[in-house]
């Protein structure tokens, strides 16, 4: 046996799990024989992984710490402990995990390490560790989770994909009415027995998840791209998209079709399909309009999270769109908009992959001044009350063209992007020129929306025109959406049969 501090004396691990075989009864003056956990709680002894007390008790009860959960995670995952000369005792171990890639920089400080840690930290924690396998059913049966855990949508976006993936390694099973309950603190006993289960699913010898690639620098303006693990959260400076540590970042991907048409498509295995190609963005058009959020809002939301969580779960960024059309102003659907986001930037509170676009393109009889700008001007604050730092992407009249206006009349927020949509068939050189324009007086731009099609989604495919829009548009660094991943008999539609249309074939080699 080994002590690591005085502090953490009665808090011993001595072996490796890998030499599992003692199974014996606790006798523990309050571990009784009869609970759910005596027997994990004798596994725990026998193994070291968490000792008894010197005055006889286990303390089943008692939460445990991140410093504390992470130091036997660490354990089980290297067979090594880590003492620290310096600092808290647990700080070399908690920074071994952060640069294992367990934790993010913004998850867990210093200062929380004696904090009791929270159910879907440790689940994160677990399952990255430990590297808990991800299966063919989890990735099939996201759908069944979403069900069968009754409190999920209380669970943060940015943890719902490993806690799935706890779940379907059986460390999770709820608590008795079905809930996971992520915010509640975990006693000894549960931590105990999640982790020796997650040590009996895992892969013998687990092996600690890879840190991070690092970023390759690309294009001669120097944007870098990778996804949200290599950039971290995003960031408007100097009028540009820029990554957490301030370097010019561009993201290309597709666009969903309408979500409550296509929703298949949306799967973690079609998000793939475009971040294996190199995309490392996805858009989720949602549809007010035209049988979509309006008039379905609690099936449409649940399509919508468990597609942002898809992508989540894929190291992507996504944008989730609030897709006005027929609906032309903004202002139609206000009250709408306001509560679905406050529900969604609450849901991904903190979640750096997320990007709202609050307008996809406003049109009619609609104004910067009058309609747009106060619209946004609604919805920025509604979302920046959960999510302070997130992107946000508004459009422009005329279907996302007027980018001169918000150019001339700018939003007084930071972080805010200007949408500009362009399909090849139909747009050309003047409305590079307004973009154009629009970067001379330092108006950040995303092209969240475009098609090799002419403008009503199908026609051509105009590829000399396309390839002539993302020149210019790798030309300026400025970051794309194509319309659209799906297979509707539209030319504008990346799939065809098993594979690739013509359009699709071409934009993903553009990514
Ligand atoms: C189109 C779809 C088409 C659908 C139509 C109406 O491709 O299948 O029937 O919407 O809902 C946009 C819009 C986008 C359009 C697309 C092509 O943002 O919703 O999709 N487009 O017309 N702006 C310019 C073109």
């Amino acid at each position: 046996m080994k002590k690591f501090t005085k502090k953490f004396a009665q808090f011993i691990i001595f072996a490796t799990l890998l030499c599992l075989c003692a199974t014996g009864r606790a006798a523990f003056s309050d571990v009784p024989d009869d609970a759910w956990y005596a027997s994990d709680v004798g596994r725990m002894r026998d193994t070291g992984l968490i000792a008894g007390y010197d005055d006889g008790t286990f303390r089943p009860d008692a939460t445990i710490t991140y410093a504390e959960f992470v130091t036997i995670i660490k354990r089980c995952a290297t067979g090594e402990a880590q003492n620290s000369e310096n600092g808290h005792w647990a700080g070399a171990v908690m920074e071994y995990a952060y640069n294992s890639g367990w934790y993010d920089y913004d998850e867990i400080n210093a200062d929380m390490y004696d904090k009791p840690i929270p159910r879907y930290m440790a689940a994160k924690l677990i399952a990255l560790g430990l590297a808990l396998p991800e299966n063919e059913h989890e990735k099939n049966a996201y759908w069944e989770y979403m069900n069968s855990i009754k409190d999920f949508n209380s669970i943060n976006g940015r943890y719902a994909y490993l806690v799935v993936r706890c779940y379907n390694n059986g460390v999770l099973n709820g608590d008795e009415n079905g809930n996971f309950n992520p915010e509640s603190d975990l006693t000894r006993a549960e931590a105990g027995a999640m982790i020796l289960r997650a040590m009996d699913m895992s892969h013998t010898g687990a092996q600690p998840a890879t840190a991070p690639p690092a970023q390759s620098p690309q294009s001669d303006l120097n944007t870098v791209k990778g996804g949200v693990s290599a950039n971290g959260r995003l960031q408007v400076l100097g009028g540009r998209l820029c990554n957490e540590a301030g370097n010019p970042v561009v993201l290309h991907g597709m666009s969903s079709h309408g979500l409550h048409w296509f929703p298949q498509f949306t799967s973690r295995e079609y998000i793939r399909m475009t971040s294996g190609s190199g995309a490392n963005v996805f858009r989720i058009a949602m549809y007010t309009a035209e049988g979509g959020y309006i008039s379905q809002p609690d099936n449409v939301k649940t399509l919508l999270t468990t597609a942002v969580d898809n992508a989540i779960a894929e190291d992507m960024y996504v944008i989730i769109d609030w897709h006005i059309l027929s609906d032309g102003n903004p202002m139609t659907y206000v009250n709408q908009s306001k509560e679905f986001f406050n529900e969604v930037s609450a849901r991904y509170a903190n979640t750096p992959n997320v990007l709202y676009e609050i307008c996809n393109e406003p049109n009619g009889g609609v104004s910067w001044a009058n309609d747009i700008k106060p619209y946004a001007e609604t919805i920025i604050p509604v979302i920046r009350a959960n999510s302070p730092d997130s992107i946000i992407l508004v459009g422009s009249g005329t279907w996302s063209q007027d980018i001169n206006e918000p150019a001339d009349n700018p939003l007084a927020y930071g972080n805010i992007m200007y949408t500009c949509h362009f399909y090849a068939g139909t747009h050309g050189q003047w409305l590079r020129d307004r973009i154009d324009y629009a970067l001379g007086k330092g108006a950040p731009i995303f092209v969240t929306e475009w098609g090799t099609s002419a403008a009503d989604g199908n026609g051509g495919v105009y590829l000399e025109e396309s390839a002539r829009w993302l020149d210019f548009l790798d030309s300026r660094g400025i970051s794309w959406c194509n319309w659209s991943l799906c297979d509707k008999a539209e030319s504008s539609a990346a799939l065809s049969g098993d594979g690739l249309s013509q359009s699709g074939s071409f934009v993903f080699s553009r990514f």
